[in-house]
């Protein structure tokens, strides 16, 4: 994978926010936070921190000017415990000192008297004691309860999915300068600017126009920065606006993993109903999300498990039933994919429990109910330009699937203690953000009177490529060369009231938005051009840099055309706005037509398993993916590779857990084992060919999380090698597989 970015952080040279250099009188922050899960704070006793050494100042709930509340979706989220504490790591104060160190010594010097209380932290038991987030949802299509007498095979059964740490590269981290007038400047780690900029306004009682916020980039986000990126920036801001001095807060790696919420854990039932050739005619989930603490983005999330309860299947009967539950965790919040894994997670286990049932291979279940255009989501919307069976078909056809399963068959017979499992696993994501509003973007985009072009758009660069992306687009737009086109940082001064880089959008919304401005002007400097030379300026093309009168080179180059333009007096900068057309959904009927359109693939994955040590080696995942005509084809296979080994990690090695109070045992390396370069399988990925997408900019798909979904087909692959072993035994679907799961599995009757 190579973008715009990739020599300068090969050399070193990029700068990320810890990387700014300090401005004069720089302080730091660092944050006390609740020793327990659940509780009633007595006092706050801050005096020994304030005296410590270098500290300049503590703050609390009580310091705060305006409103003590950063929720995203509801406003239950305060950004300092005042009374109630719900969960290990809830921020409680903050010390800002003139060393990093000595704000981090002062925060042990602060004493809390607390009365504790029982947390909870299974989300069955938060519903069964009403302590929903937002009252419960149900998708419905067909009728569910009237044909299951119909059905040749009814199954029910239980799923579970764990959380999983981002690990982002870079902590989460701010940095808030103030300037004359109570304005403010926030250097944030954020994906959503102007989340930090509306919540920093609340806190400090300041209109938005006073705090401007801005993003070179971040070290990696993957939906960790999307709504938790806000605190820290928001408690730099009230420091540095309540001092007067610049602050800094970066957390250690400790802190982040601690305090900060994960993807969301799932507990989950199925019932899923086939007729006697494995066509699925019923499908009824319920799904039990574990929000943590607070609302955060839970019910957006939860919104996206539902809309992908059936994955890339048209199932004509569907009951789909999703509780959000607060427990006294850390809360959950946006990773790649948004809910649609875990519910993904829940169908392809229902078949695979059908296929064992059956006696089929899980395939045949899958091939056989894939959507063809015109077939019914249970949120109403119908499929359209579906690739669902001719990835699935061609991946088949392509990687020779059949003779797969024969060699491990052979294999399997063959060895007694080392089995092989296959799985395939066919995805399916809805593009655009499903909250409507939020699927706008603006651009605005400056010539300099030398030719040079600067674009500003609302998309934060956090490794994933969208410069590159939006950047190739300004270049072709404009008919001028890469070189000449520079991305700046992301501004919201720059661009105003833009949506997180989040929901896979970030190229297609801002890529647009771009795209309308750089039309704007190129439409003023043909009009230009045209006086020059004398013709209409529909005969003016501009491309490599030059103008073209009719298909004909003329002797006007770009910069010649540009100071022609700017001598005329004609402008040459433009703003521009683009929302995606045609979506809509109406949450009292539950149903509308969220998305733009879906994107669909296949993977192909093959494992090898040692069944007396329950280690595994994933030798082969192979894809066919829909990408559209990619933007850039290197930038989307490192989203492939990179969503596919990230969704591994998720159902196989990455186990995050929780003791009986509510605090992390997995708050390190050491103990949170995630994919390395030896885990990963060798990929082949191809992109499926004749795939132009009218829906979105040049013709492209949104990449950043379906490839994600791939990664789910290990679970299974492994499931289909350790059943060769243990065939008497019954699959429990609960991720993740680690290998201490898997040798419980396969020898639980001599393990102590
Ligand atoms: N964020 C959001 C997302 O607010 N709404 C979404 O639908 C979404 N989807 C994926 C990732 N982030
Ligand atoms: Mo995201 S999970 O697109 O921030």
């Amino acid at each position: 994978m190579k973008n715009i970015d990739t020599p300068r952080h090969v050399r070193g040279e990029s700068l990320f926010l810890d990387d700014i250099s300090a401005p004069d009188g720089l302080l730091h922050a660092s944050i006390f936070t609740s020793p327990v899960a659940r509780g009633n704070i007595a006092k706050i006793e801050c005096s020994d921190a304030r005296n410590g050494d270098g500290v300049v100042a503590v703050f609390t709930s009580e310091d705060i000017p305006g409103e003590n509340q950063i929720g995203a979706i509801n406003p239950d989220e305060p950004l300092f415990a005042a009374k109630e504490v719900h969960y290990v790591g809830q921020p409680i104060a903050m010390v800002v000192a003139r060393h990093r160190e000595q704000a981090r010594r002062a925060v042990s010097l602060i004493r809390l008297d607390i009365d504790t209380l029982e947390p909870v932290l299974d989300p069955r038991l938060s519903a069964k004691r009403g302590q929903l987030i937002a009252p419960s949802r149900m998708l419905c299509l067909g009728d569910v309860d009237a044909i299951w007498k119909t059905c040749n095979t009814v199954l029910e059964g239980a799923v579970e999915t764990g959380a999983q740490e981002h690990l982002y590269l870079e902590p989460q981290c701010s940095m808030a300068i103030p300037h004359e007038r109570n304005r403010l400047k926030i250097f944030s780690s954020t994906q959503a600017p102007t989340s930090v900029q509306k919540h920093a306004s609340k806190v400090l009682a300041l209109p938005m126009n006073h705090i401007e916020v801005e993003v070179a980039r971040l070290g990696g986000a993957f939906g960790g920065k999307e709504d938790q990126a806000t605190p820290w920036a928001v408690m730099t801001a009230l420091a540095a606006s309540c001092l007067k001095r610049p602050v800094k807060l970066v957390l250690s790696r400790h802190e982040d993993i601690r305090y900060t919420g994960k993807r969301h854990p799932y507990a989950s039932d199925y019932k899923i109903g086939l007729d006697e050739n494995g066509n699925i005619l019923a499908l009824e989930i319920t799904l039990y999300q574990n929000a943590g603490a607070s609302a955060d983005l839970s019910t957006a999330i939860l919104e996206r498990s539902m809309f992908h309860a059936t994955n890339g299947y048209f199932i004509p009967n569907v009951r789909v039933t999703g509780l959000s539950c607060r427990t006294n965790l850390p809360p959950f919040t946006a990773f790649r994919g948004f809910g649609a894994p875990q519910a993904i997670f829940v169908i392809e286990s229902a078949i695979d429990h059908a296929a064992r049932v059956l006696g089929h291979c899980a395939s045949h279940i899958q091939s056989l109910n894939l959507l063809k255009d015109g077939d019914q989501f249970p949120y109403g919307m119908r499929v359209e330009n579906s690739k669902a069976r001719r990835s699935f078909k061609d991946a088949q056809r392509r990687y020779n699937y059949k003779k797969d399963v024969e060699d491990k068959n052979r294999f399997n017979a063959e060895n007694a203690l080392i089995k092989r499992g296959v799985s395939v696993m066919p995805i399916c994501f809805g593009i655009s953000f499903t909250s409507t509003f939020l699927n706008q973007a603006g651009a605005l985009v400056h010539v300099y009177s030398d030719g040079a072009v600067s674009v500003n758009t609302g998309a934060i660069e956090m490794g994933q490529g969208v410069n590159t992306k939006i950047l190739a687009i300004a270049a072709q737009t404009l008919g001028i060369d890469r070189d000449l086109v520079l991305i700046e940082n992301t501004n919201t001064g720059k661009v105003a009231n833009t949506s997180p880089t989040a929901a896979s959008s970030g190229a297609d919304l801002n890529g647009k938005a771009s795209e309308n401005a750089c039309d704007q002007i190129l439409s003023r400097l043909k009009k230009v051009a045209a006086d020059k030379l004398k013709c209409k300026p529909s005969e003016i093309a501009i491309r490599d840099g030059h103008v073209f009168q009719s298909k004909k080179r003329s002797t006007l180059s770009w910069q010649e055309l540009i100071q022609a333009a700017y001598v005329s007096r004609v402008n040459l900068s433009a703003q521009a706005h683009y929302a995606t057309p045609g979506i809509f959904y109406d949450k009292e009927t539950e149903s509308g037509s969220p998305f733009a359109y879906h994107v669909f693939g296949t993977a192909i994955t093959e494992v090898t398993l040692d069944c007396l040590r329950g280690t595994y080696s994933f030798d082969r995942v192979r894809i066919v993916h829909d990408a559209g005509e990619s933007l850039d084809p290197l930038i989307d296979r490192g989203q492939i590779e990179g969503g596919l080994v990230q969704g591994m990690g998720w159902v196989t090695l990455e186990d995050v857990r929780y003791d009986a109070e509510g605090r992390l045992q997995t708050d390190s390396l050491s103990t949170y084992k995630i994919p390395d370069i030896y885990f990963a399988p060798k990929i082949e990925s191809v992109f499926l060919p004749n795939a132009k997408n009218p829906k979105a900019v040049m013709s492209s798909k949104a990449i950043g999380e379906p490839p994600f979904l791939y990664g789910v087909g290990s679970f299974f692959a492994l499931v289909d090698a350790m059943t060769a072993y243990r065939p008497d035994k019954e699959i429990t679907y609960k991720a993740p597989m680690t290998p201490e799961q898997v040798l419980a599995f396969l020898h639980e009757e001599v393990l102590p």
